[in-house]
């Protein structure tokens, strides 16, 4: 049942081979998702062979082959982590009980809707990021770029592959919505608000690997935690992929950084833009964007929705497994932040079912913490840092969209914000001028001037490997 079917049409790990109207459903699902890809996917370089890594197993070692494939040749295909026997539900009111390997009636709309929101980030991302490849700072990131996509896209099929097989006709028409909406498109945008944002250039992407992407890492941690089980090995199987796109976003950043400090202590200014890199306090800007926007992607601070969810069975917490309580939560209460009425932070309090989109966002910022800290230790020469922006800064969800909140944490009035915020948030200038630094460099081991090269290649090729072979 586990063993990867890898020459099928959709290769596989579910048994695709023995379900005859499943297979075809699929089947007719794939052209389309093709034609998306042709449509949507990265606009150049599509016949171009790219070393990319395409799962074929899913066992712990060696479930990836490395190789060149021209990216609408890539095989995309439905993957879910083996079984763990005799597994039992974690959390919520069903703790204990066998998990579920098919839909439990009273919520199948509540996971469905899950299966939806997830499933509609990840072609947004390709949609998002679809222009990227023509300034790619290197062949190193064009490829790493093109990698992230094609992952992207099939983790449209892990949540599509979910919706067909167990939720019929209404999952095989959400299927096809999700081909339909588009990122940005002003009739029919995608669902979260961070993924109708632009990812015009490659400071954008870096911070949007970093930052959206991980809040990728934690939606699909809670949804591995799943009492249906199908989700939660599929999320399972997403999560290895999904390690790189980490991986892409704290070193890309990391790199930039690395760049900026090296053109600072040459020319012994912190005016770098004038000799071709990025300075700090745009890299601060985008990362405060960027942070903020994603904290959005976690709901508001108390949340129905999150409490029944985790009732249910259905998400859980990040490492529910390893946390001291009693995984039910009744009765308990926490703290979560408030904006009073004379303009302080301060704080209520709240359920801990009701506040699990808060405790959610928490763990997330204090992982997003780390790769500043390493990027820091970098600028510790120059002795500059930067800094994550307070929670309640520039959001558009929950108790501070309301609020003006300035990167310290303060609440302002909008005329402070008005004077503040091109200190705070990218301008057009900043914009226009990362964007003027965007050239396409496409010689093996080149980089363009405003990124320090990687200090290793992908799988053990060296750093001037033609990833992308032009
Ligand atoms: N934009 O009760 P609340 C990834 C809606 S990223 C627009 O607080 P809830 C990836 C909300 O739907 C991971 N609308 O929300 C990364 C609700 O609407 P209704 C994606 C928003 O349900 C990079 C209302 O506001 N996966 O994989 O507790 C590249 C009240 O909100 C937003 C998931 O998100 C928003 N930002 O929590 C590629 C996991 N936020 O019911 C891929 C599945 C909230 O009033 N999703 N709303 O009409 C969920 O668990 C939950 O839906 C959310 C929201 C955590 C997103
Ligand atoms: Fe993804
Ligand atoms: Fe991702």
């Amino acid at each position: 049942m586990t063993l990867v079917d890898i020459d099928a049409t959709i290769p596989n790990n579910v048994g695709l081979a023995d379900d005859r109207r499943l297979r075809r459903a699929l089947e007719n699902w794939q052209p389309k998702f093709l034609q998306w890809w042709r449509d949507l996917g990265p606009v150049a370089f599509q016949e171009n062979p790219v070393y990319l890594r395409t799962a074929v197993s899913v066992g712990r070692e060696g479930w990836a082959n490395f190789d060149h494939v021209e990216m609408p040749d890539y095989r995309w295909g439905v993957f879910l982590a083996e079984p763990e026997p005799d597994r039992t539900i974690a959390f919520g009111d069903h703790k204990g009980d066998a998990v579920w390997q098919e839909v439990p009636g009273e919520y199948r709309a509540d996971l469905r809707r899950l299966l939806v929101v997830q499933g509609d980030t990840e072609p947004a991302s390709v949609e998002q990021q679809r222009h990227l490849c023509l300034t790619a700072p290197s062949l190193y990131d064009m490829r790493n770029l093109f990698q992230v996509n094609v992952e992207e896209g099939r983790h449209l099929w892990a949540m599509v592959y979910l919706l067909h097989r167990y939720f019929g006709r209404d999952g095989r028409d959400e299927a096809e919505l999700m081909l339909e909406r588009h990122s940005g498109d002003l009739d029919n945008p995608r669902i979260l608000g961070a993924f109708n944002e632009q990812t015009p250039d490659w400071l954008s992407f870096f911070m949007f690997t970093y930052f959206t992407d991980r809040d990728g890492k934690y939606q699909l941690a809670s949804l591995r935690e799943s009492g249906f089980d199908p989700l939660s090995r599929t999320c399972d199987f997403m999560l290895k992929e999904e390690a790189h796109h980490m991986f892409v976003g704290a070193t890309g950043v990391g790199r930039v950084v690395e760049r900026t400090v090296e053109l600072m202590k040459e020319h012994d200014t912190d005016e770098v833009s004038r000799f071709g890199g990025i300075d700090l306090a745009t890299i601060q800007k985008y990362m405060n964007f960027h942070f903020s926007v994603s904290l959005d992607l976690f709901g508001a601070e108390t949340s129905t929705n999150a409490a029944n969810y985790f009732a249910a069975g259905l998400k859980g917490r990040f490492k529910e497994e390893a946390r001291d309580d009693d995984h039910q939560l009744h009765g308990l209460t926490r703290t979560v932040p408030t904006v009073d009425d004379d303009g302080r932070i301060g704080e209520r309090e709240a359920t801990q079912l009701a506040a699990l989109n808060e405790t959610l966002r928490e763990d997330y910022v204090e992982d997003c913490q780390k790769g500043v800290d390493r990027w820091n230790r970098a600028l510790a020469d120059v002795g500059v840092e930067l800094r994550l922006p307070h929670s309640g800064f520039n959001r558009a969800v929950g108790e501070f969209r309301d609020h003006r909140v300035g990167p310290d944490g303060r609440v302002i009035s909008d005329e402070e914000w008005a004077a503040s915020v091109d200190g705070w948030l990218p301008t057009d200038a900043d914009r226009e001028h990362v964007e003027s630094l965007m050239v396409g460099v496409t010689e093996p081991g080149k980089m363009a001037g405003w990124v320090a090269a990687p200090s290793t290649g992908i799988h053990q090729q060296p750093v001037d490997f033609e990833y992308v072979r032009i």
